[in-house]
């Protein structure tokens, strides 16, 4: 197994979505680098239910960062229940997105203090902090971005293709409303300042990773760092590992494969690992310009995760010796 990079004391920073970002993020944080490590999270699937703010990915981060996520579906609560979601369902309200009650407690408070005008960055912090979580969460920004998806029929809210329509919809396209007007904050511009490593989580390209990097001026901070910028593939095989990538990739245009992802982020990355199965497509990856990785990308464990972690940090601090090297 290879040995955790010694990225010297700078910030190792994860950009993620939900349930595969938050997964590889726990991979870092066990290589002994939660101090130093920060996930900029995606909130382009955040929306508005029974009058609360619900953020998906910073919630599935931050409980799996905190150890009570449910292993079973990636997201929501080890052990939750859901007695106030069948009391809201008695009432005649649709629960088609499933709230458990201990999580309906995040909602609550976020909500709370949001309404209250603090931003959502402070308010995920004083959660993190309170679910003893040493790690920094940060959402990309706290601007509200929804993602909508355009469909041949119209257009859906994210929520509402991912899990009301659960994804059958084909997607022609997809948007991130309002985001000419959101700006990356304070926070997350400082820790991409004091990185020594940028990790992109195997999470999908277009509707995770694609709307941090499309908050103005993020992707161009992304294009002028002098440190290591990684990614692990979403894609193995042809196939998304969890959710709809494959299928958006491929409406979008996009070839299914990490060479696919490899280039819609090749503006600014300087590698990539990809599944022993995909071992073949390294010569053309690398062709793009960007280093090729081959490993077992799979987390089905939490030994996975953290083995993935080291060997991506590891490679990482490889292609940094070569980038000073020049
Ligand atoms: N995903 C589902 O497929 N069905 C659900 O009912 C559902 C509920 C849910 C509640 C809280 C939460 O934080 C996440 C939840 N998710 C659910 C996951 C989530 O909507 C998606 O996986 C992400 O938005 C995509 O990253």
């Amino acid at each position: 197994m290879e040995t955790v990079a010694a990225t010297g004391s700078g910030l190792v920073v994860a950009l993620a979505g939900g349930v595969g970002g938050a997964k590889l993020s726990h991979g870092l944080a066990l290589n002994g680098l939660e101090e130093r490590l920060c996930v900029i999270v995606n909130t382009g699937d955040d929306f508005t239910l029974y009058g609360l703010h619900i953020s998906p990915d910073l919630d599935t981060v931050l409980y799996t960062l905190a150890g009570i996520a449910n292993p079973q579906t990636g997201w929501g609560i080890l052990g939750d229940t859901d007695h106030t979601l069948r009391m809201i369902g008695r009432y005649g309200r649709e629960t088609w997105f499933w709230l458990g009650d201990r999580d309906l407690a995040t909602h609550i408070l976020r909500t709370e203090r949001l309404r209250a005008g603090a931003r959502l960055t402070d308010v995920t912090a004083e959660l993190a902090a309170a679910l003893g979580v040493r790690a920094r969460i940060l959402p990309m920004c706290d601007e509200a971005v929804p993602t909508i998806v355009e469909t041949p029929t119209g257009s859906l809210p994210f929520q509402d293709y991912f899990v009301r329509r659960r994804q059958k919809d084909t997607v022609v396209g997809v948007r991130f409303g309002g985001i000419e007007r959101a700006r990356p904050t304070p926070e997350v511009l400082a820790a991409l300042d004091a990185a020594a490593v940028v990790v992109l989580c195997p999470s999908n390209p277009i509707v995770s990773i694609g709307p941090i990097v499309a908050v103005p001026g993020l992707r161009e901070r992304l294009r002028a760092l002098h440190v290591p910028i990684v990614a692990v593939s979403p894609i193995v095989a042809g196939q998304a590992l969890k959710g709809p990538a494959d299928r958006m990739l491929a409406t979008l245009g996009h070839e299914v494969s990490p060479r696919g992802v490899a280039r819609l982020y090749a503006d600014f990355l300087d590698g990539i690992v990809i599944d022993n199965q995909d071992a073949a497509l390294a010569p053309v990856i690398e062709e793009l310009g960007i280093a090729v990785y081959v490993t077992d990308t799979v987390m089905r464990s939490e030994a996975d995760r953290q083995r993935l972690a080291a060997e991506t940090l590891a490679f990482a601090e490889r292609l940094g010796k070569r980038v000073e090297q020049g």
